[in-house]
């Protein structure tokens, strides 16, 4: 399809030569591109349509090489990527190599930031702002944060900080009414009640209006319409909360009129001190089945553009996530366990704590943005004895450290964590990647952790953890179950207990969570080279079971740990300090897991394999130590190198 306007826009200069009547048609071009390629390669859709008449107007009315954009969260910045000269990469949007699905400093120069966590915007344009006074630097600063990010408790402290500061910076509201489902609190309440009020560009027209038909005076009163509209907007201002933290609050604007947009922001650019713009703006704009259904459309999977159809990948119908495990057997226990209750911080179907929601209203909440306030709530609920199952993705828990240590850990208190997306995550990338919860919680005391192999080791494990007095976690990873079918029955999980999955005599892999089938199918492989090795199934970062490690080291002469984490303060330091600790040579382990560096975008599987952890990459990895053994310490080695090049 021919994108004529779209197709000259090498950089955001470009927009200057359009006319308002091209910009718009241009907006319709970028959102057909975006809809293209999603429908290709899965990514976040409905808050990217939103977003292209705001983007246009935002690259219009300042030019960003000089001036700032700090975009909260990053994944609604596809136009943006369209105008700043990442076009023709776009359809390699979130693969390996490809464009990333966020900002990515690394990426263009428009891109002040890498960035994928909510809340941090208009903390960071205000340390730019800080920054330009101090470095005589004469720019704009401007931060666009969505109506759910700015109910985070960083975007809150920001504004708190700014509007005290009272430094240049613009704050652009972008409020669709939604995070990935519906915003929740009060803020988002006030926010509603803003939004229907009238818009800011129709009042000034209607006082325009009203002047001009005094008789005599309406003429030069009309000169001074944009005092008195001041004077009156001081008066009657809707977002009143703004201003008394020190803002000069404009708004409420249509963000799909890209003229009102550039003016307004020609207009507010030029003001001294904190601002907030607050726009409007319909997630899922001009893509019918987005825009009825945004939360389906948030980060869609593959679709067909002419009806949005989703096209289920072509799957196992038996094969279901370790989401959909933790999700059922929630509602299973929470059934006879009455003090069970969920929380989630704004990912209800990511997490899979909406089903749980739908059948106990009453026994779950959903916090919005606000990883830490869901700890603090946690610490609360467990403080009664009820048990909080606190289910956040791991990289997202990060922000509630502290709250971990003080409000669950220093207390004792039962609070469960439930991490999904640990390990790699694939597409969202190195903002995303779930790969160091076991180093932020091992080292807080009275923690408990576990990951399971399985689906059915997770029903066990979550049924265990639920009865538990203290804090716990489990990890498991965004992925399908390994096993075909779901055992109903499991044996009970012991704190602190692993397993051998399988014996063998001539190396040991200890396998923590989805590393366990891997290592199991690695295991075959080696087996078809004669090399027959034993794998544990650790269950337990803390405690370890410190006896069959100890065993296991002492008896073989190789032996792995494997773990998708880093591999800095990971399971594999765990294994290693409590050998150390025990006097134990430490000589035969290797720890496997993810290097000390920022991971990158690509589907998980692609990303394990270039980690060497997937089943052949383990297996060349043992390989390549077996073959620096002393022949006299391993019997078959002749026979194996026979073999060898097979792999
Ligand atoms: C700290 C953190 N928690 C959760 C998320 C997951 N997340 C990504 S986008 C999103 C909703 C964003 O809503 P909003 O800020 O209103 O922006 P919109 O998508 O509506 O443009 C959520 C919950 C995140 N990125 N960061």
């Amino acid at each position: 399809m021919a994108r004529k306007l779209l197709e000259k826009i090498d950089s955001p200069k470009d927009l200057q030569q359009l006319s308002i009547e091209d910009l718009e048609a241009l907006a319709q071009e970028m959102r057909e591109v975006i809809i293209d390629v999603v429908s290709r390669n899965p990514g976040h859709l409905a808050s990217n349509l939103g977003v292209v008449e705001l983007t246009i107007a935002l690259h219009y009315a300042f030019d960003f090489l000089k001036d700032r954009l700090v975009w909260d969260v990053g994944h609604q910045t596809y136009g943006h990527k369209l105008l700043t000269g990442r076009r023709k990469k776009f359809p390699t949007l979130r693969q390996y190599k490809g464009l990333s699905g966020f900002p990515d400093k690394n990426e263009s120069k428009y891109d002040p930031f890498t960035s994928g966590h909510s809340g941090h915007a208009i903390s960071s344009a205000l340390g730019l702002a800080c920054a330009d006074k101090i470095n005589g630097v004469d720019r704009k600063i401007v931060a666009v944060a969505g109506d759910a990010a700015i109910g985070a408790g960083m975007s809150f402290e920001a504004l708190n900080h700014a509007g005290d500061l009272k430094k240049n910076l613009i704050v652009i509201l972008n409020d669709n009414e939604m995070a990935i489902s519906s915003t929740v609190g009060a803020f988002a309440k006030y926010l509603n009640k803003i939004r229907t009020a009238p818009l800011f560009t129709d009042f000034k027209k209607e006082a325009h209006h009203l002047i001009q038909s005094l008789p005599i005076v309406g003429k030069r009163m009309d000169q001074t319409l944009e005092h008195i509209v001041e004077a009156l907007k001081r008066e009657i201002t809707p977002g009143q909360i703004f201003v008394d933290l020190g803002f000069d609050y404009f708004g409420p604007i249509d963000g799909h009129d890209i003229s009102a947009l550039i003016d307004t922001l020609h207009n507010i650019k030029h003001l001294n001190g904190p601002i907030l713009l607050h726009v409007i703006t319909e997630k899922g704009k001009g893509f019918e089945p987005a825009a009825q259904n945004p939360a389906r459309y948030h980060s869609a999977g593959k679709f067909q553009m002419h009806n949005g159809k989703m096209i289920e990948p072509q799957k196992d119908p038996k094969k279901i996530s370790y989401t959909n495990v933790f999700s059922k057997t929630l509602i299973e226990l929470a059934k006879s366990n009455k003090n069970i209750v969920a929380i989630t911080a704004a990912m209800p179907e990511g997490t899979g704590v909406d089903a749980f929601g739908k059948e106990f209203p009453d026994r779950y909440f959903d916090v919005g943005m606000c990883e830490q306030h869901a700890v603090g709530l946690a610490n609360g609920l467990a403080a009664t004895g009820l048990k909080p199952v606190t289910a956040i993705y791991s990289t997202f828990l990060q922000r509630a450290y502290d709250q971990v240590f003080h409000d669950a850990c220093l207390q004792g208190h039962g609070v469960l964590f439930a991490l999904d997306r640990s390990g790699v995550v694939g597409n969202d990338g190195p903002t995303h990647n779930g790969l160091f919860d076991i180093a932020y919680l091992r080292h807080l005391p009275n923690m408990i952790l576990m990951s399971p192999k399985d689906g059915t080791e997770l029903k066990a494990m979550l049924s265990k953890a639920v009865q538990l007095k203290s804090p716990a976690a489990i990890r498991y990873p965004r992925a399908n179950i390994p096993e075909d079918n779901l055992d109903n029955s499991y044996d009970p999980i012991e704190i602190g207990k692993g397993e051998i999955v399988k014996e063998g005599q001539d190396g040991a892999i200890i396998a923590y969570g989805a590393m366990v089938y891997p290592s199991m199918q690695c295991a075959d492989m080696l087996a078809e080279k004669d090399i027959d090795i034993t794998v544990v199934n650790a269950r337990f970062a803390k405690p370890l079971d410190g006896n069959l490690i100890i065993d296991i080291v002492k008896k073989h002469q190789i032996v792995f740990t494997v773990e998708d984490h880093s591999l800095v303060g990971g399971f594999g330091s765990a294994v290693l300090e409590l050998l150390i600790d025990k006097g134990i040579d430490t000589q035969a382990v290797h720890r496997l897991g993810v290097p000390d560096k920022f991971i990158e975008h690509g589907s998980r599987d692609v990303i394990l394999k270039l980690l060497n952890l997937d089943a052949e990459g383990m297996c060349k990895t043992f390989i390549s130590i077996w073959n620096k053994l002393e022949p006299a310490v391993i019997k078959n080695k002749e026979e194996y190198k026979e073999t060898s090049n097979l792999i």
